[in-house]
């Protein structure tokens, strides 16, 4: 791997494959040791319950229940919501359709109907009216993704919400929101999180993404919607002991991280108007609300080639297929690796 920049330890890697990347900060490693913890599936972790109340509070929810995964916390709330035989509405782009497993349809035979998420991420409250049923399989539920992943870490505007959480609201469908980053989306909207989170029954978000902690999510709600939600959560196993060592990581992350996130909002632009002006590129840097760029490539790029090249220049990327590239700002990118990554990145397109 060519060094960009080296310590005198290793070779600088500007890993853009996503914020899930993110190492602890020696701030957030001090947190981690100095946590007071006890059996948090006996109710005894005081750090676990701290976390969850200050994350409750964070997003105007009453309650909270700390999970291992963002995937662990959609799955839980839809087995809350969700009966065996029902029906859940999701973003046709949406991460518990691409990338969960059908975990929910799966263990909780839960069918799961796709709604089309448009270019920017939005979904129409009409065709949302469209697919509801009645009768089995009942719609018990409908999602929302917020930021969007796949739709370039869109961030969905309130009205755009409303659109579709006004349908569910008429007709008495409890809604659940993806906020696995909805931290970047608040940031982004510069939109107060709490009038997003009200428009969810449910909202999960994460503290291992942009936030940079190592492990865990939550799901927010109503109490008696959390109490529900605690034994799913022990059925699936994600009952966890001394948690308190991780959710100390949350809790700094939620205490210093959060109002950061718009730095790495203008590192991805930056990187977007740098990549835009490449060959063989296709963005509009318009298009990057957030800290996810995506681009295609055109056909005279092999896309798998490109990232192996890429790689070998020190900057890691993934992609939602091989001609689409996905890169992912954070906090272990710093604004010197920008010009550094965009650099590499013409290396290796100029050797097409
Ligand atoms: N997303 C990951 C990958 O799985 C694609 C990433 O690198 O972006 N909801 C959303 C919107 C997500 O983007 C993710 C993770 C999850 C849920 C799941 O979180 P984890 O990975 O903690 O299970």
């Amino acid at each position: 791997m060519a060094l960009l920049r080296s310590t005198t330890m290793s070779p600088h890697v500007i890993d853009l494959r996503s914020d899930t990347v993110t190492k602890p900060t020696p701030e957030m490693r001090r947190a981690m040791a100095a946590a007071e913890v006890g059996d948090d599936v006996l109710g005894d972790d005081p750090t676990v319950q701290r976390l969850e109340e200050a994350a409750a509070a964070r997003l105007g929810k009453e309650a909270a229940l700390y999970v291992p995964s963002g995937t662990m916390a959609n799955l839980v709330s839809l087995l809350t919501h969700c009966g065996r035989g029902d029906e859940a509405i999701v973003g046709s782009e949406s991460h518990i359709l691409h990338h969960e497993a059908v975990g929910a349809t799966a263990l909780g035979g839960i069918s799961l109907r796709a709604a089309r998420n448009d270019d920017r991420g939005r979904i129409s409250g009409d065709e949302v009216r469209a697919l509801l049923r009645p009768v089995p399989p009942r719609t018990a539920l409908v999602c929302l993704e917020n930021t969007q992943n796949r739709c370039g870490g869109a961030a969905i505007p309130l009205a755009a919400m409303r659109e579709v959480t006004g349908v569910a609201r008429e007709h008495g469908i409890p809604v659940h929101i993806d906020g696995a980053r909805i931290f970047n989306a608040a940031a982004a909207l510069e939109a107060d999180v709490t009038a997003l989170a009200a428009e969810g029954d449910s909202v999960t978000f994460c503290f291992s993404k942009g936030l940079g902690a190592p492990v865990g999510s939550v799901i927010t709600g109503r109490a008696d919607f959390i109490e529900r939600a605690r034994p799913i959560r022990r059925m699936v196993g994600g009952g966890m002991r001394q948690a308190g060592v991780i959710a100390a990581a949350a809790l700094y992350a939620l205490e210093h991280h959060v109002e950061r996130l718009s730095d790495d909002h203008a590192h991805a632009r930056r990187l977007a108007y740098g990549l835009a002006s490449l060959p063989h590129v296709r963005i509009d840097p318009a298009d990057v609300d957030t800290n996810i760029v995506f681009f295609e490539l055109d056909a005279a790029v092999d896309g798998t080639e490109f990232r192996r090249r890429l790689a070998d220049e020190g900057v890691l990327c993934s992609g939602t297929g091989p001609q689409r590239v996905r890169m992912v700002t954070h906090l272990d990118v710093t604004s010197e690796d920008i010009p550094l990554a965009i650099d590499a990145a013409s290396r290796v397109l100029r050797s097409f």
